[in-house]
């Protein structure tokens, strides 16, 4: 038996809010609510079909075929959800430019868990569809949705997903990624966010403080000011960026190249261009701006890095299937 195959593609968010900790691992429950703005330019494309002839998940990610561990640990689930017992064909392409740094678990998990949902007979709604794709990366549960999204914390699987702020937002903003070579390798968020919660003794105030962000920033999109949004954004970011230096063992994401485009935005801020930074779990820097100023920002940026070092960006659309075969 070979089934149907489905293709979905999903794009990646940037949090503006970010989810830095987990309550439950198995489920992957945040700590913290989170928001974020998903964007149009980097996504990944998903095929799957099941086959009884296999004998365990196949992947291949940009023609290469990848350890399937992690991505079967999620099949799995699928599977424990549908009538399905087979394996599967799992193809992805990450439209990410290989060199920016920016591929993310968070695409690559909204569109596995359209298509092989799909692939499986199953039709979930959007909210099943999240929490299924926060099982594969918390941050995966944004993605199922455009524009402007909050994943809800919940207290359990059930009540813990995303919801879209504005799907299609009609605000033009931009994001410029400043894509950062780093030389050391960096931890990862998933083992990061996790010293952090143990060892962090600022952890308490970051959760009091990301509720208090959260709802902040949603009155700012609401609003349509962007000098808030920003503000919220940056500070945000730090918190969660000052949370990792006081964990132990302390680490940090930033590289001096990541501090010199910061004191930029801040100069660029101090000549009167509304401009802000955030940063992931990585060196590259984010920066949201109006679409009307990113001209002369990218200009100043272009002083220091190469063109292709600076990936524009904007609101992009929730997942969707591709083909329909
Ligand atoms: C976020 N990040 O809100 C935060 C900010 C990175 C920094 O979500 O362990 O890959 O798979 O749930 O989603 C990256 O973490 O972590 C992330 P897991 P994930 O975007």
């Amino acid at each position: 038996m070979i089934s149907k195959p489905f293709t979905a593609r999903a794009h990646t968010n940037i949090a503006l809010i970010k989810y830095w900790g987990k309550k439950d691992k198995q489920l992957i429950l945040p700590m913290n609510s989170s928001l974020s703005l998903t964007l149009d330019r980097f996504y990944t494309d998903t095929e799957v079909y099941f086959d009884s002839d296999l004998k365990q998940d196949l992947f291949y990610l940009n023609e290469e075929k990848k350890d399937a561990a992690k991505v079967a640990h999620f099949m799995d689930l699928v599977r424990s959800k549908s009538e399905l017992k087979a394996f599967a064909h799992i193809k992805s392409t990450n439209h990410v430019p290989t060199t920016a740094g920016l591929a993310s678990s968070a695409s690559a998990y909204a569109a596995l868990a359209l298509a092989a949902s799909r692939a499986a007979g199953m039709q979930l709604s959007l909210p099943e569809l999240s929490r299924l794709a926060r099982r594969g990366s918390g941050s995966a549960s944004r993605s199922i949705y455009g524009g402007f999204v909050e994943w809800q914390r919940g207290h359990d699987d059930l009540s813990s997903f995303a919801v879209p702020i504005e799907e299609n937002t009609d605000w033009n903003i931009c994001m410029i990624a400043v894509v950062i070579d780093k030389a050391r390798k960096k931890i990862s968020s998933r083992v990061g966010m996790q010293q952090v919660v143990e060892t962090s003794p600022f952890y308490p105030a970051w959760i009091k403080s990301a509720e208090h962000d959260l709802t902040a920033i949603k009155k700012a999109i609401k609003e349509r000011n962007l000098k808030k949004v920003g503000e919220i954004t940056e500070e945000n970011a730090m918190k969660m960026h000052a949370l990792n230096m006081s964990a132990s063992p302390h680490f940090s994401y930033f590289e001096p190249a990541t501090i010199e485009v910061m004191h930029l935005v801040e100069l660029l801020r101090s000549e009167g261009i509304c401009c802000y930074y955030t940063l992931d779990a990585g060196p590259n820097v984010k920066i949201l701006c109006s679409v009307e100023d990113s001209k002369e920002i990218l200009k100043r940026l272009a002083v220091k890095f190469d063109k292709k070092q600076l990936l524009i960006a904007h609101p992009g659309p929730g997942v969707q299937l591709i083909n329909k075969k």
